[in-house]
């Protein structure tokens, strides 16, 4: 499948809206691959495929990550967790990406995890921050990121995780580990 398929086979995936945040996401990461030394390639690929399956109905979401086996400590938590690593596992499927890096770079979207590949980090802060994104603190994220995108990436991971202790919501731990480990990379 060409390139230009697979943006109209994820443009189909998702309304009108989500597909702009889509192409702000592609554009945000390849500006972070090219200013982190990323390989804005496959940041680009990630980019497009993140959001694949986030407008699919949370039962066909659950029921796509129970057929897939996947890690049922999650579904203890919010559902906005289970698009990522779902997603990993449809295109891989659908549409035959196989590059490993892409496709965890998809899966730990949202969550992140303990041991954040660079591609990983490029794919969540360009989540964070691509143009259309408008929440309390975004402009701070942006800046940092100007210059450290492990700093970025904790204020992006704050900025959620104080949304979710103001909502009186469950954290998911990979979530805090991410948070932590990028911390440990700082000091
Ligand atoms: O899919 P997007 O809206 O572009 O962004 P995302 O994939 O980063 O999803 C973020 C949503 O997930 C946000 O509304 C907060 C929610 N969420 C719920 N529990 C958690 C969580 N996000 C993280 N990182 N960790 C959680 O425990
Ligand atoms: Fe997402
Ligand atoms: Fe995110
Ligand atoms: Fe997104």
């Amino acid at each position: 499948m060409n390139r230009e398929a697979l943006r109209e086979a994820t443009r189909s995936q998702m309304p009108a809206k989500r597909w702009d945040h889509t192409l702000g996401v592609v554009g945000s990461a390849v500006e972070l691959a090219n200013r982190y030394g990323g390989d804005p390639e496959r940041a680009e690929l990630a980019a497009l495929l993140h959001d694949y399956c986030k407008y699919w109905p949370i039962d066909e979401q659950r029921r796509v990550y129970a057929e897939e086996s996947l890690d049922p400590d999650l579904l203890e938590y919010d559902p906005q967790l289970l698009h990522g690593p779902i997603a990993a596992e449809v295109v891989r499927k659908r549409h035959g990406i196989e590059d490993e890096e892409v496709l965890d770079a998809i899966r730990y979207h949202t969550s992140g995890r303990e041991r954040m590949t660079l591609l990983d980090k490029i794919v969540c802060l360009a989540d964070y921050i691509e143009p259309g994104r408008d929440f309390p603190g975004v402009h701070n994220i942006r800046e940092i990121a100007e210059h450290s995108l492990e700093r970025a990436l904790v204020a992006g991971f704050d900025s959620t995780i104080a949304f979710l202790l103001a909502k009186g919501k469950k954290v998911y731990p990979l979530t805090v580990i991410a948070r932590n480990a990028l911390i440990d990379v700082l000091n």
